[in-house]
């Protein structure tokens, strides 16, 4: 009778451990996957410690990448700032390093402007902010090999724009210090701005 018992209860948890591996592979319940559908992200830029620059990114998923538009204040006029994803979320140190280096999921270890993206570059490479006389920026690009939240997701990074123009050399633009930073976070679904 033991025995007997021993068999049903072991064919009982083997079914359920098959049915729990088959459901995450497969069915993949809603609750389990909210975050893979997410589409939109938002991120709003702060100073570092001595800078002026803030502002907001947008982010939307499309085919082949992802598009973001920057609406930035606070640059230094006529100026290209370096603008890119980094690794790591904001923590808080004054000089923002705390977001680690380029974002680079595919470990390319090599840096490029987008206008090169057919060569090996960061997937977090977003080429420069162009500020106008009035130390503003408009930003719109499609940047490819990234998503939201799924494949080399941006979701949870951060943003960094640099002191300098990003001239796309080795091994991460020559950009200098990190004046803005802010991190990539879910969008409410009205949040256009
Ligand atoms: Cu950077």
């Amino acid at each position: 009778m033991k025995h007997g018992l021993c068999v049903i209860l072991f064919a009982a948890l083997a079914g359920g451990a098959a049915l729990l591996s088959g459901c995450a592979s497969m069915c993949c319940p809603p609750k389990e996957c909210a975050l893979l559908e997410i589409e939109s992200a938002v991120c709003t830029i702060h100073p570092t410690a001595g800078n002026t620059c803030a502002g907001l990114v947008n982010f939307h998923d499309v085919e082949g990448g992802v598009e973001v538009h920057a609406s930035i204040t606070g640059l230094t006029p006529g100026q290209k700032h370096g603008f890119h994803i980094h690794e790591f979320a904001f923590t808080g140190s004054a000089d923002a390093l705390c977001t680690g280096g380029h974002y680079d999921p595919e470990k390319t270890a090599w840096h490029a402007l987008p206008e090169h993206a057919d060569r090996p570059h960061h997937a977090g490479d977003m080429g420069n902010l162009i500020a106008d006389a009035h130390g503003r920026a408009e930003f719109t690009a499609v940047i490819p090999d990234i998503t939201i939240a799924r494949r080399n997701a941006i979701l949870g990074r951060a943003v960094i724009i640099h002191a300098k123009p990003d001239d796309g050399g080795q091994p991460v633009g020559n950009a200098g210090a990190r004046i803005g930073v802010g991190n990539i976070g879910i969008a409410a679904p009205q949040a256009h701005h």
